[in-house]
């Protein structure tokens, strides 16, 4: 199966990370981790993108914070997919970093989430090599499954909640 990179800014920004990879050890996804930055050290995050594809990776998640360029940087040197996580780092708390990862350019794609937002990265990630595997398939199924569950239980403690205002 294909690999999953993980390129972040900084070491700061590895926090958010941890839920991504966490994600991606329950689907039995390998994934490597690596700092690189699209202002401290481009030719490394040029090189670090042009490799990606050769080196068995079949999405790139791109996490960093402020003017944070590193997702699209890396989209414009692969073809591989890239997901791109806004860091809330900094006195904007990351919506300076939100507006640089979405608004890119037409021709250079990258597919922003949430701020802080590691799981969806990784769940994204998770649902682009499931289209070509059905047994990740069947597991985002299961993962689907679980959510709903705990929204059933949610309304059994909201329910009991509000029975009890009556008491
Ligand atoms: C960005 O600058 C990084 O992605 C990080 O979110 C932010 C701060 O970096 P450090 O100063 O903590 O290295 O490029």
């Amino acid at each position: 199966m294909k690999k999953i990179l993980i390129i972040i800014g900084s070491d700061s920004d590895f926090p958010v990370i941890k839920d991504s990879l966490s994600i991606l050890k329950r689907f039995g996804i390998e994934a490597d981790t690596i700092v690189c930055s699209a202002h401290r050290t481009p030719d490394q995050a040029a090189k670090s993108a042009r490799e990606a594809k050769d080196k068995g990776y079949g999405v790139i998640i791109a996490a960093a914070g402020l003017a944070a360029h590193l997702p699209g940087v890396i989209a414009a040197y692969t073809t591989l997919p890239v997901i791109g996580v806004p860091i809330a780092s900094g006195p904007l708390n990351g919506t300076d970093a939100l507006y640089s990862i979405v608004q890119m350019p037409s021709g250079v794609p990258v597919a922003a989430v949430t701020i802080d937002g590691g799981t969806n990265a990784a769940l994204l990630a998770v649902q682009i090599l499931a289209v070509e595997n059905s047994e990740l398939s069947e597991k985002l199924y299961a993962y689907k499954s679980e959510l709903r569950s705990s929204v059933e239980r949610k309304n059994m403690v909201l329910k009991s909640r509000i029975a009890d205002l009556d008491k």
